[in-house]
């Protein structure tokens, strides 16, 4: 009985898998005319039930796989995989042996086996010669690099999704029945459940960082453990945010302020409460004194003694809190933006408890299309640091750009090591629309970042390649076409969006769109585009040095720190950011910063129109109907708005370069 929803998402998967909607992602069914037969320890959890039911009906390539649960090995949330060849005299069959010294490590095993099938990744010893019967053909063992792999919901209870662009909240906040959840919510869950285990992801904060107090009411918190029971199994644990001024706000507390003994109490019974209905619950993420939201620095108090206040909460049940630095224009007005969060919380590293994190964004300013990586992650040597990614693409064309995020996230991953952080979390990009992720690219984001979360050595190349493979099934050319698209796909977007370092010069508010002369004195400074790019007569770009502009540059360890404070040995990618640099300066290329802007420009236009007419032409008899038109469809806007892009940024700037624009010709194609 406990595995009959489990089921019924199979066969509801198996009914229409031929329509392709996308629902079922990169899982989309290969289903085994013959179940194989799966041994070990299946009832010793359900996490290993789970593990055993998808090979068995997903397993194709031979009769058998051993599940082996050793605690002995240490392998944490790990596995090792053997495969065998048997059966040398007609056509080769494997047999799979996976060990695990934890039931995660079996269902992470599973997933990756069926990876290794349905990428190719065993064909070779398929098609090779018999070797001797039983000799070990295939091994490999593998751990996560972070302990915590997670995604980042933001999540409205009123069923919105902030940045969200594929519909409404998953969670269907309003279906409130007590500890119930109602059969299509548990279908829809059980795919999203399947799909994050199967990249890795062990974590998910189900609600929205601007938090409503109504999380921690009753109703809420019953559907909330309703939801971590449907996810327990496979093995993600669920936290939340919350809002730092929920006593409050709930008229429990007269106020919120972390030093007074009434709230740090309501917290402590509030957090025992959590825990009886959740005992394996994650803990609090908190983005307090940011964007309007409450904060200890309401009363006169740092974020340390409100962070180690909610700590303290959470610590005699193993729980912890996440603690944003995503804070600017609170104590620092009037300082670059990018250095906030480190004039913040530098000066209270190793003031925080030991179940604090801090979790600071890929780039010091805000998931642009290209930043570089925020000096925070070099600055606090005694506070365990996340970083936060985002899936969600809310600048970089939404769920309506073909846009794939892995080669950005592996620039970020360039220069802050793996062991500098102990997780990762990724905001998600899903909704209630059938597929997901609204545009059917946009999966491929939440997959590789589930794939990076899990190694961040892997490549992009491979990400795409893995992904590409299980979502369409392509021969050897129009595959290799397909990865060439999904890894240039980046570059291109920052072309036509934002070049050479440029940054923020989005339309206020949506983000989607251009908006360079945007300014207006009613917002923040820090919120209008021409706060950013400092166009003038004389040149463009944000003077970060310490020579002569906010010294942002002194926040980065001091070889990057001597890179980027010089004008010639700056990489151009983020000259502009760094930099205020005249019109005619030469660039690499040799062409004047004017011509270089209009070269990207028109280059990320032409890199799109090319896209388009590939797709178009070429891909309809490869891929099914449904999707071919949507994507179709998609390419076709995308252009349109690329093209929007580099007009109205060109003619917006022409006017300080005081150059006239330099139109596309059959040159502009980056190589
Ligand atoms: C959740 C940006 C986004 C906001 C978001 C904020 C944050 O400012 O535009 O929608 O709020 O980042 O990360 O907290």
């Amino acid at each position: 009985m406990k595995y009959v929803l489990f089921y019924l998402s199979f066969l509801l998967c198996a009914v229409t898998a031929k329509a392709n909607n996308g629902e079922h992602l990169w899982l989309d069914c290969h289903w085994s005319a013959n179940p194989c037969q799966v041994v070990g320890p299946l009832k010793a959890s359900p996490t290993i039930g789970i593990a055993a039911e998808e090979l068995r009906q997903h397993w194709t390539l031979g009769p058998q796989v051993r599940l082996s649960l050793r605690s002995m090995l240490q392998l944490g949330e790990g596995y090792h995989i053997t495969v065998r060849q048997i059966d040398s005299s007609k056509c080769p069959q494997l047999k799979a042996t996976i060990v695990a010294s934890s039931a995660a490590g079996l269902l992470y095993g599973a997933y990756q086996l069926l990876r290794l099938q349905n990428t190719g990744g065993l064909d070779s010893l398929l098609t090779s010669a018999p070797k001797d019967h039983g000799q070990s053909l295939f091994v490999m063992t593998e751990q996560p690099v972070w302990k915590l792999r997670m995604l980042n919901h933001w999540d409205n209870l009123d069923g919105s999704v902030e940045r969200g662009y594929a519909g409404n909240s998953i969670w269907k906040w309003k279906q409130i029945l007590g500890h119930e959840l109602t059969p299509q919510l548990r279908r829809r869950l059980t795919i999203y459940a399947r799909a994050n285990a199967s990249i890795g992801i062990n974590a998910t904060v189900l609600n929205n960082v601007n938090a409503s107090p109504l999380i921690l009411t009753r109703p809420y918190l019953e559907k909330v453990q309703a939801i971590a029971q449907l996810l327990r199994p496979y093995h993600i644990k669920v936290y939340l945010s919350v809002n730092f001024g929920t006593p409050k706000a709930l008229g429990a507390t007269s106020t919120a302020d972390p030093l007074c003994p009434d709230v740090a109490m309501w917290w402590q019974r509030k957090a025992k409460e959590i825990y009886a209905l959740i005992p394996d619950f994650g803990g609090f993420l908190v983005k307090a004194n940011s964007e309007g939201q409450p904060g200890p620095g309401d009363y006169g108090r740092s974020h340390a003694d409100g962070a180690n206040m909610l700590a303290n909460a959470l610590k005699p049940f193993g729980g912890s809190v996440i603690w944003r630095s995503f804070v600017y224009g609170a104590h620092h007005k009037g300082e670059d933006r990018v250095k906030q969060a480190v004039s913040e919380f530098e000066p209270m590293d190793g003031l925080m408890a030991d179940n604090v994190i801090l979790q600071s964004k890929n780039g010091p300013l805000d998931f642009q299309p290209r930043e570089p990586f925020a000096p925070i992650f070099y600055r606090m040597h005694h506070t365990p640091q996340m970083g936060e990614l985002q899936i969600t693409q809310e600048y970089l064309g939404q769920s309506k750009h073909l846009v794939y995020l892995a080669p950005m996230w592996k620039e970020f991953l360039s220069y802050v090591r793996p062991s500098m952080l102990v997780g990762i979390a990724g905001v998600a990009n899903t909704g209630d629309t059938d597929n997901w992720c609204g545009h059917p690219f946009s999966q491929a984001n939440w997959y590789a970042f589930g794939r990076l979360a899990w190694n961040p050595q892997l490549s992009a190349e491979n990400i795409a390649l893995e992904w590409s493979r299980q979502t369409f099934k392509l021969p050897t050319e129009q595959e290799q076409q397909l990865c060439h698209v999904m890894l240039s796909s980046h570059e291109t977007c920052t072309d036509y969006m934002m070049p050479l370092g440029l940054h923020h010069i989005f339309r206020f508010d949506h983000h989607y769109g251009p908006e360079p002369g945007g300014f207006n004195p009613k917002y923040p400074l820090e919120w209008c585009p021409t706060y950013y790019h400092r166009a003038d007569t004389l040149g463009l770009g944000f003077d970060r040095t310490v020579a002569t502009g906010s010294g942002a540059t002194a926040q980065y360890p001091p070889h990057y720190a001597a890179l980027y404070e010089q004008l010639d040995s700056c990489p151009e990618r983020y000259l502009l950011w760094f930099h205020h640099v005249a019109w005619t300066h030469r660039m690499l290329s040799g062409r004047t910063l004017w011509q270089e802007l209009c070269h990207h420009y028109n280059s990320g236009v032409a890199q799109v129109a090319q896209y388009r007419s590939w797709w178009h032409n070429d891909m309809h008899p490869y891929i099914d109907n449904m999707r071919w038109q949507q994507v179709d469809t998609l390419l076709t806007r995308q252009l349109a708005n690329a093209q929007e892009w580099r007009d109205s940024c060109l003619n917006y700037f022409s006017r300080f370069a005081r150059k006239p624009i330099i139109r596309p010709s059959t040159h502009t194609i980056r190589q």
